[in-house]
């Protein structure tokens, strides 16, 4: 197959992944791919190159696919950068291509526009897979098995899987032929692994199951050991979901309260899926487990790693749960109403103590039909109750920023949008994480997805005023200028409401997912009022 140039020979791998909507920077190191994806497909045109990552992260994510980022050489691809590590610590899958100067100065250091020490050395350092486009013939395959690199598929984790094409070859009439892909062989327990664990979950009196985001394509299994066992389910954050939080079964990501702890503490084998045990959802790894760990996983590496495991089963999480349900047998008589007690105890407790912000969780919860995604930055409303408490249902429909960096989220909200336009999205965040990527604002003004933007305004990076209020003597950089919301919002050209007082959450919500397009919505937490315990984070602080 021949292409006129890069740019028709990317759109048309962009379609074989299912690709219809592209977000970055046009420049001169991208143009022939920018002006080919913006004729054919869509072209979301961000303000910054960051952000165009975490919109194509949660285009992915909201799809249960991928995304596609176009961005510049040196400056453009290393803005770019930031993103690509959350996409490499929450194992997403994101096509970053990027320009590169002409191929006859690649390396020469000459100082050509735009030029950057080993761009390739930089992108590799914070992707999973990069690679240079060499020459008019293997472009379609090196951007297929970059793809491929970014989803995982059978065998592999995933990660933003970077490109850096030169210029002079963008512009240049390609040849495509069709590439067989190459899998890895997908690892499976032995028999003899799965007998042993088998036999270690059919004496199990009193079972608990562990899912992270590596369970999120084994749901219906998940689900079946729920059922066939009676246990309790508690997620990581990247679990949530897996199966609907309003089961009765599902305590969800609560595993360090102290009911949970409780329940720990008695439970007789864990069964843990996917999952990281990161440092914020095991208390720094001082969260006790049961000894005997039946432990599944993709990734050998992560196979007792933090935790130590008993029956580990290095596999697909599918083909080894459905394995193991065969030897599942009932809890012990009262365990499963433990379980449904620890759920509800929890539940209660938080809504309780963050008291005012309950009204708003309660109140997107009932504006948001049942699949919507909501996209959160790292803000304190998120942290305690949005990352818990506020239901999910599905996994695709839980978008956060994994490695927790500030300013992801309205990036991340615009790409869910424009993902699945059928559902209005929600965007959780803090006046502070906002200004990192407020020219985002405009990107919402522009494309006009149903999109409603809480900014949750406390004059700073409440977060970590609190840490300081709490363990120093002085406050440092976290008092900010924040703007006047309501003429920012006018200044962009978008409706604007606000949240003073409980009773006002629930009809401004519902106006604003109502509505068919984007609406700022300040919630002013000082007219608000405060939660019953200032927020901080599970993070260790020496005695000072
Ligand atoms: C990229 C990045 N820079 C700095 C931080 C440290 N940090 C964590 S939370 C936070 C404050 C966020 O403030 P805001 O969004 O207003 O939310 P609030 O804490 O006030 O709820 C900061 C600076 C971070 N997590 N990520």
């Amino acid at each position: 197959m021949r292409y006129d140039n890069g740019g028709d020979l990317l759109v048309a791998v962009l379609r074989e992944l299912g690709i219809d909507t592209v977000f970055g920077i046009v420049s001169v190191h991208n143009l022939p791919l920018v002006e080919a994806v913006d004729r054919e497909l869509r072209f979301v045109p961000v303000r910054h190159e960051a952000s165009a990552v975490n919109a194509a992260d949660a285009y992915g994510r909201a799809r249960g696919s991928l995304g596609c980022a176009l961005t510049s050489t040196g400056t453009g691809a290393g803005n770019a950068a930031g993103s690509l590590i959350e996409s490499l610590s929450a194992g997403s899958s994101v096509l970053h291509v990027t320009g590169q100067i002409e191929s006859e100065f690649l390396g020469s250091g000459r100082g050509f526009i735009h030029e950057t020490k080993d761009q390739l050395g930089m992108l590799s350092a914070v992707s999973a897979h990069a690679a240079t486009v060499p020459d008019t013939e293997r472009a379609g395959q090196i951007l297929r098995e970059a793809a491929r690199a970014a989803l995982g598929g059978p065998g592999g984790t995933g990660g933003p899987a970077s490109v850096e094409w030169p210029i002079d070859l963008q512009y240049a009439p390609q040849t495509d032929g069709p590439v067989a892909p190459e899998y890895p062989a997908v690892p499976a327990p032995t028999d003899g692994e799965l007998t042993a664990a088998g036999a270690l979950l059919a004496s199990a009196r009193r079972p608990l199951v562990w899912a992270g985001g590596g369970a999120t394509g084994a749901r219906g299994e998940l689900a079946r050991l729920l059922e066939a066992t009676g246990a309790g389910l508690l997620t990581s954050n990247s679990g949530r979901g897996t199966v609907p939080e309003d089961h009765e079964q599902v305590i969800g990501n609560f595993a360090t309260t102290p009911a949970v702890r409780g329940l720990l503490a008695d439970a007789d084998v864990l069964v843990t899926i996917g999952t990281h045990f990161r440092s914020n959802e095991t208390a720094d790894y001082t969260l006790e487990l049961p000894p005997a760990h039946i432990q599944i996983d993709l990734d050998a590496a992560a196979l007792g790693r933090v935790y130590p495991v008993t029956h580990p089963l290095h596999g697909d999480a599918a083909p080894t749960l459905t394995a193991l349900i065969r030897h599942a047998a009932p809890a012990e008589d009262g365990w499963c109403e433990r379980v449904r007690a620890a759920r509800a105890d929890v539940r209660a407790t938080l809504h309780d103590n963050i008291g005012p912000q309950a009204a708003i969780c309660d109140a997107i919860r009932a504006a948001l039909p049942r699949e919507a995604v909501v996209a959160r930055d790292v803000t304190i409303p998120s942290s305690s109750w949005g990352n818990r408490l506020l239901e999910m249902y599905d996994p695709r429909d839980n978008v956060f920023p994994r490695g927790g960096g500030i300013g992801q989220g309205l990036g991340m909200g615009i790409g869910a949008a424009l993902a699945r336009p059928d559902a209005p999205t929600v965007v959780m965040a803090g006046d502070g994480g906002l200004a990192v990527h407020l020219g985002e604002l405009l990107t919402l003004a522009q494309e006009r997805p149903r999109l409603t933007l809480i900014v949750f305004n406390d004059g700073g990076y409440g977060v970590l005023r609190n840490m300081q209020d709490r363990h120093s003597e002085r406050r440092s950089g976290v008092d900010l200028v924040t703007p006047d919301f309501e003429l920012l919002a006018r200044a962009c050209g978008l409706p604007y409401l606000r949240i003073a007082a409980e009773e006002h959450a629930a009809p401004v919500i519902a106006e604003a997912v109502a509505s068919d397009g984007p609406t700022l919505v300040e919630v002013d937490l000082a007219a608000l009022g405060p939660m019953k315990n200032p927020f901080t984070p599970p993070v260790r602080i020496p005695v000072r």
